[in-house]
């Protein structure tokens, strides 16, 4: 069994932001962990816009505080998100999110990360293979 706190994570290696400081994520559950995904407590910080791609990743996300909105850049939807909100990627759709507050989301990547992953100029993480 596995026990972490998120807060526990502030200042380690499983706490990472991108170079544009938009949102600061503690991964709970990485690849090492043995799972089959991963499982991030990210906060997306207000007023930002991330274009993100995971062209080889499901996700799910579940917000869980704060409010924004968020655009399919496939289909041109734009949807609200709040507390309680869940949107998943399951076609790994490119999209768009802007937080006009904070916004804290409990995130899950299948297949999960590593931890190394950053977003290449697309919005992608690449799949870092591991075996
Ligand atoms: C909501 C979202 O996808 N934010 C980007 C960061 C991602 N959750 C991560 O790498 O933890």
């Amino acid at each position: 069994m596995i026990i972490r706190r998120q807060y526990a994570l502030a200042g380690t290696d499983r706490e990472v932001s991108p170079e544009n400081g938009n949102w600061v994520s503690r991964r709970l559950l990485l690849h090492s962990d043995g799972m089959d995904f991963s499982l991030h407590d990210t906060v997306i910080h207000a007023g930002t816009t991330t274009f993100m791609w995971y062209k080889h990743h499901v996700e799910a996300v579940y917000c869980v505080g704060g409010e924004g909105e968020l655009e399919d850049l496939e289909t041109g939807e734009v949807h609200q998100i709040t507390d309680g909100t869940m949107y998943a990627l399951n076609s790994n759709e490119r999209h768009r999110l802007s937080a006009r507050t904070d916004m804290r989301m409990v995130c899950v990547f299948s297949p999960p990360l590593t931890g190394q992953e950053v977003h290449d100029e697309e919005g992608v993480y690449p799949l870092i293979h591991t075996t």
